[in-house]
């Protein structure tokens, strides 16, 4: 069977660790795409460099045209600027606009059948514009947010707790902005809720950091988190390229679901071969819903805001 095919559009930090992540686990071969001349084509040198010593063996290309990108099958979209400090990630909205006009494009009409997983910022809003200007089904366009979020959230209480971050399980719903809504109901310790290991100022302390954790990293970095983003978006082209119909909080677009109809937000789906095959609608208290709803003003402000609906 061919290998797959992966374009990661944006060599960025993140575009780079995202080439690195899919190597290592032999997704498929990996085009690296960017503007600035050089980029591209060093960081393919240095992947292809890193293979005898891991031991995969997929085929990487460096190009600042999108030719290479013809047919992907995973398009990873990274391209934009990332925060400084003092930003928030809606004041990129308009660079970042402009940027994904460009890319859907491209994206449209030379990889028609590509899942297309959008990481950039403000994210809510630009996978939204990638739906709208490549004319894709909502199942094969998606946001990626609420996986690094919940992994955020999942970190902190394994933090707290001194256990294994694989014995965590969280769900962080809404946008992708500091008003996103972690589920404290639905965080579990070894399938007990974590409401029995943990008092209720500690789990409100686990929230808020969890809803600025990007921002804190902006400030000690002076540039935006590429590690845990990048794992998160592979985990999500894992379950497409291998079936995996694991359920995943992304950005999905919705039609109802949760009440909403005609944007892009943060909630449970299960992804697998036909992309965001199902959204999965959990049960919210009063107080969830609210918060949920909050965070969805937040974005309908933004897309407003850019003039994008
Ligand atoms: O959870 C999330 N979704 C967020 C997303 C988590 C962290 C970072 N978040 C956002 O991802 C961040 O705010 C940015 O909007 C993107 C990319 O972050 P990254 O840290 O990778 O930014 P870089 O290192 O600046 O990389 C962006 C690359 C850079 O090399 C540019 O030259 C390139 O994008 N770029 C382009 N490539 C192709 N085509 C066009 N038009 C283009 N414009 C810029």
């Amino acid at each position: 069977m061919p290998r797959k095919k992966i374009s990661l559009i944006g060599a960025g930090q993140i575009g780079g660790t995202l080439a690195h992540l899919a190597g290592l686990k032999e997704l498929g071969d990996i085009v690296l795409v960017d503007v600035v001349e050089g980029v591209p084509q060093g960081k393919t040198l240095d992947h292809l460099a890193a293979r005898p010593i891991d031991g995969y063996d997929v085929g990487f290309v460096g190009t600042n045209d999108y030719e290479p990108t013809r047919d992907s099958d995973v398009i990873i979209v990274t391209a934009g600027l990332p925060r400084k400090p003092g930003m928030s990630r809606d004041d990129l909205v308009g660079i970042n606009t402009g940027i994904m006009k460009g890319i859907a494009e491209k994206v449209r009409d030379l990889s028609p059948n590509a899942f297309v997983i959008v990481i950039t910022n403000p994210l809510d809003a630009m996978v939204y514009v990638m739906k709208k200007l490549t004319g894709f089904p909502k199942n094969r366009v998606v946001g990626m947010a609420g996986a690094l979020d919940s992994a955020r959230f999942r970190t902190f209480v394994a933090m707290e707790l001194g256990i294994s971050v694989e014995d965590v399980t969280a769900m962080v719903l809404g946008g992708h902005g500091d008003d996103m809504v972690p589920l404290v109901r639905y965080c579990t310790v070894a399938g007990v809720p974590v409401s029995q290991f943990l008092s209720k100022e500690k789990i409100d302390a686990i929230v808020k950091r969890t809803q600025v954790a990007g921002g804190e990293i902006v400030n000690l970095l002076k540039t935006s988190a590429w590690v845990s983003p990048a794992a998160a978006a592979i985990e999500m082209a894992e379950c497409y390229l291998k079936d995996k119909k694991r359920i995943l909080p992304c950005a999905a677009y919705l039609e109802g679901e949760y009440g909403i109809r005609g944007y892009y937000i943060g909630v449970p789906v299960v992804i697998g071969a036909g992309g965001v095959e199902r959204v999965l609608e959990v049960k919210l208290n009063a107080d969830e819903q609210t918060a949920f709803m909050k965070s969805i003003e937040s974005v309908e402000k933004v897309l407003a805001e850019a003039k994008l609906r």
